[in-house]
């Protein structure tokens, strides 16, 4: 088989045949069972990282407590200096980096490559960022007085991800917690602990030419119980978490009990509307790339296409014939459209979601199925599949993290299409195509799209790292990356201060000795 390079890319990030997943920098080690991470690509094993016990746990929060109480005391923009390198660092690692992503996770290398520039430019929006983090002034209703509220660090900030941004959404917590004075402890997705390992590499040489001490950027390894030591433990104020929202509930659950805080990032349903004045051929292609891009592992991909009766035969028509025109194949090949999903338990979801759509009374379009035969010996390639369902089935009202397009009907205005739309427990992404104002604005109105995220003539994906990225409902309510979601990961305070000579109290109280 064609090795795509994957071995020098493997060389150059220095990762070994086994390697240790406990690290506070340029200290590694981990004691625990390892994990064998395999590719879905070609369904061979490609290295094994070490899982963090209780111990290697204890050990890594007294690191990152200690390299708090330094990392606070750095200026915030001397912070963002050592993000810009890490940037540049990414910058230069940025090609064996994306192609160890795709041939972990089975993104295809164009979508690995552009996971790692989300990484570059968040680092460059945190180093912006690090000479603002603005707070307000405000005037004080005493006289001598001033009032202003200011931003601290919260401390050690965890983070959990997942397997199908298993580098990206690292960074867009990462960045901004360091520019903000935070230290981190990640835990990637155990399905691809060896980009984890690759990044912590990379930071770790950046810290180290700073001489900044063990502790800012710390990685650990292991399933959910690894999980648990930190969502358990009081001295993490602040857990951000990636994944399904059964996960997301037991995290909430669990850091709410001890009233830490939590940023979740957990399922989508996402939908576009497609209305009677739509450009047709832009909605073919948002909605294939939405449905199909990263073989329908985004948290963002389009789940549903909620098309009006008028254009249902035209879009079906389009959507079908683009479908016929995929290639299905090793992600590494750039002639390849869609690659494999993550893994057995993925492609076993995948077949029941087909099987109950179609129990449900579901009109396939376009069947789905596992390939089988020469390139797709490790069982993950499956077929992107088209179903006409009704909103309300079940299975349609769940997310299954394959390249499964929900296709349904709706007669009336577009605020018939806009309920359907709603009418889902998820609440991450949405568009609408549309050339028509009236249309347009009122799906971004406040009777409008529920989401997190609500587009106009583009898909349900590919969201730029400027804006605040999450959703509402059962996606958790979080908001990570751009506008102001730095401000999850510092403490606010308010602060007045008297230069008068009396002491006046507020509320105009009087309290004569
Ligand atoms: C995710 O799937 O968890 O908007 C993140 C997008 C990407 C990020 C997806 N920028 O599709």
């Amino acid at each position: 088989t064609q090795d795509f390079g994957i071995s020098e890319a493997l060389a150059t990030l220095y990762i070994q045949e086994t390697n240790n997943g406990t690290s506070t920098g340029n200290d590694w080690f981990g004691s625990g069972e390892s994990i064998v991470s395999s590719s879905p690509v070609d369904g061979l094993s490609i290295a094994s990282v070490s899982t963090t016990t209780k111990e290697d746990y204890e050990k890594v929060v007294s690191k990152a407590q200690e390299a708090f109480k330094t990392w606070r005391m750095v200026p915030a923009p001397a912070r963002g200096e050592i993000v810009r390198q890490f940037g540049d660092k990414l910058r230069e690692y940025k090609e064996p980096l994306g192609k160890l992503v795709s041939y972990e996770m089975g993104k295809s290398y164009q979508e690995g490559l552009g996971e790692v520039q989300e990484m570059i430019d968040i680092c460059d929006f945190a180093v912006g960022l690090s000479r603002q983090l603005h707070g307000f002034t405000m005037h004080s209703e005493r006289p001598g007085h001033r009032m202003y509220e200011q931003y601290h660090p919260l401390g050690i900030v965890g983070i959990i991800s997942a397997f199908n941004f298993p580098v990206a959404v690292w960074s867009w917590n990462t960045a901004l917690a360091w520019v903000c004075g935070d230290v981190c402890i990640w835990k990637p997705s155990e399905k691809t602990p060896l980009t984890g390992v690759a990044c912590q590499q990379l930071i770790a040489e950046v810290l180290k030419k700073n001489e900044m001490p063990e502790g800012i950027s710390c990685l650990i390894n292991g399933n959910g119980e690894v999980g648990e030591f930190m969502t358990t433990d009081k001295r993490i104020p602040l857990i951000s978490a990636t994944g399904s929202t059964r996960m997301g509930k037991k995290v909430a659950a669990t850091v709410g009990e001890r009233l830490g805080k939590s940023l979740l990032e957990l399922g989508g349903n996402n939908a576009i509307i497609v209305t009677p004045n739509a450009d047709i051929k832009m909605t073919v292609i948002g909605a294939v790339f939405g449905a199909v891009g990263t073989a329908g592992q985004r948290c963002t991909s389009t789940r549903r296409l909620i098309v009006h009766e008028s254009v249902f035969d035209q879009v079906k028509d389009a959507l079908v014939a683009a479908y016929g025109q995929l290639k299905i194949g090793n992600p590494l090949d750039e002639n390849n459209h869609v690659g494999p999903i993550i893994d057995s338990d993925a492609v076993r979801m995948y077949l029941m979601a087909l099987e109950k759509a179609k129990t449900e009374g579901g009109n396939v379009l376009v069947s789905g199925g596992v390939l089988e035969g020469n390139g797709y010996e490790s069982g993950c390639y499956v077929k992107p599949a088209i179903v006409e369902v009704e909103n309300s089935y079940n299975i349609v009202q769940q997310e299954t993290f394959a390249p499964i397009l929900y296709l349904i009907k709706y007669s009336g205005d577009v605020e018939d299409a806009i309920a359907l739309q709603n009418d889902v427990v998820q609440g991450l992404s949405s568009a609408i195509m549309t050339s028509n104002l009236r249309e347009a604005e009122l799906f971004l109105s406040q009777k409008g799209s529920d989401c997190g995220i609500a587009n106009v003539n583009i898909g349900t994906s590919g969201a730029e790292i400027g804006g605040a990225f999450g959703g509402e409902k059962e996606t958790g309510g979080g908001r990570e990356s751009g506008s102001d979601a730095w401000k999850v990961y510092m403490r606010r305070q308010t602060n007045t201060i008297n230069y008068s000579t009396g002491l006046p109290l507020a509320q105009g109280i009087k309290f004569d000795l």
